[in-house]
């Protein structure tokens, strides 16, 4: 007889599991059983065997809908103050990148992170990691890039350490140096990535406060050789890369990123072909970001056909920031991926779980597998393709993350 931690019958399944017969990876009326965190069992409820019902909690999932737990695989979450003042000059006609270059954008929420305290900044991280979680996340990236020298990007990612200890949601750390120049190095880039390599870097790598690393690779970020530098220095001291590309113009940053074999290559609107086939053979997943796009009224799509073409692996994020995209919700991004970007509900789906794994190289999550963690939601629908096509009627009814059930 099976001894579990817990059982949920009367369920259907939407596995995620890789699969050419259904986009979902579907097991209707099934049950699903967890220990020690992990998925022990899960298939057609016909095949349950048989476990020691008087000691396992059961709940009855009343033919609701089971997903992997939802994963936001690009967020800049923790930041001080907030930038509606640049969102009513981007009304009144200035561009994003007009903002940047007279000294607001990044620089101003750099300006209120180094004055926030660690305290502060984690008050205001953990209310946004609990809007995800309240929308069935159970697993965020968090970027460093608002402390912009070595004792704020470090405050940083200690705040996001100290999150990723005390909240439930698993909380992945990427440290982003590179993100925008400080006045402090103005007309003096290069000057400003040997800190970001010589200085930074190193600590943050032999502190353990970063799984990966990440750099603004733009005309108003930093251009291909720089990013290279911090690339490789990363690699170097043994971190992943990954990295914002392409998003306001073409500088080749998501091929650099294959070349280097990238977790990921983010926003990529402008894209090219050549950089599409370099990520298709590293296998570096494209991470798209309607919320930036739809925020900066953004017309250029990213090239969905020529990414089907070379079978990228496609992830959805909410790049949750202050500036590009002040939207902390996963769901609206499953939604906005959909309308805006014309993404099936299965590839959304398979945006915020399997590939959003893979982009942040977990091979432990994603879909619904045994051995896999017992991170999953319970929804209250009826097909799987409405968590994409409604939007602010929350349907999330409970949440297991690490086999914990947090919310119910
Ligand atoms: N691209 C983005 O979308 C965010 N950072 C970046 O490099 C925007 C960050 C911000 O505007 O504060
Ligand atoms: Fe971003």
């Amino acid at each position: 007889m099976q001894q579990w931690d817990a059982v949920w019958l009367n369920v259907n399944i939407a596995t995620m599991v890789a699969n050419t017969q259904c986009a979902y990876g579907t097991i209707e009326n099934a049950a699903i059983a967890i220990k020690e965190g992990a998925i022990a069992w899960l298939g057609s409820k016909d095949a349950l065997p048989e476990f020691d019902a008087l000691s396992t909690p059961i709940y009855d999932g009343k033919g609701n809908w089971i997903t992997p737990g939802l994963i936001d695989c690009h967020t800049h979450l923790i930041f001080g103050g907030n930038r509606a003042n640049e969102f009513e000059m981007r009304l009144s006609g200035a561009s994003y990148e007009d903002i940047a270059k007279q000294g607001g954008g990044i620089l101003s929420t750099v300006k209120a992170t180094r004055e926030a305290s660690a305290e502060a900044l984690f008050v205001a991280a953990n209310k946004h990691v609990n809007a995800l979680m309240a929308e069935g996340v159970t697993t965020v990236e968090v970027k460093s890039g608002y402390g912009l020298d070595t004792a704020n990007e470090i405050k940083m990612l200690e705040v996001a350490q100290l999150l990723n200890q005390h909240h439930v949601v698993d909380v992945q750390s990427t440290f982003l140096g590179a993100h925008a120049l400080p006045a402090e190095y103005k007309d003096d880039a290069d000057g400003y990535i040997d800190v970001v390599c010589n200085e930074m870097l190193p600590q943050v790598a032999e502190r353990g406060l970063a799984v990966a690393v990440d750099v603004f690779c733009e005309g108003i970020g930093f251009s291909y050789q720089q990013t290279e530098r911090v690339l490789t220095k990363a690699k170097e001291l043994g971190l992943k890369v990954k990295l914002h590309a392409e998003q306001l113009s073409d500088l080749g940053g998501a091929g650099l990123v294959a070349d280097l074999n990238g977790l990921s290559a983010d926003h990529i609107e402008y894209i090219s072909e050549a950089s599409i086939e370099k990520m298709a053979k590293s296998g570096t997943v494209a991470v798209v970001l309607p919320g930036a796009f739809y925020t900066l009224r953004e017309t250029k799509l990213p090239p969905f056909d020529l990414f089907r073409k070379h079978q990228l692996d496609i992830a959805v994020a909410s790049d949750f920031n202050p500036g590009s995209s002040p939207i902390c919700s996963l769901q609206l991004m499953m939604n906005m991926a959909c309308t805006l970007f014309r993404l099936t509900p299965s590839e959304a789906l398979a945006g915020v779980t399997r590939n959003a794994a893979k982009a942040l190289g977990l091979d432990d999550r994603g879909t619904l597998e045994v051995g896999k963690r017992a991170d999953f939601a319970l929804w209250d629908i009826a097909q799987p393709a409405q968590l994409a096509y409604q939007f602010g009627c929350n349907p999330l009814q409970q949440l297991v993350i690490a086999g914990n059930v947090v919310k119910q």
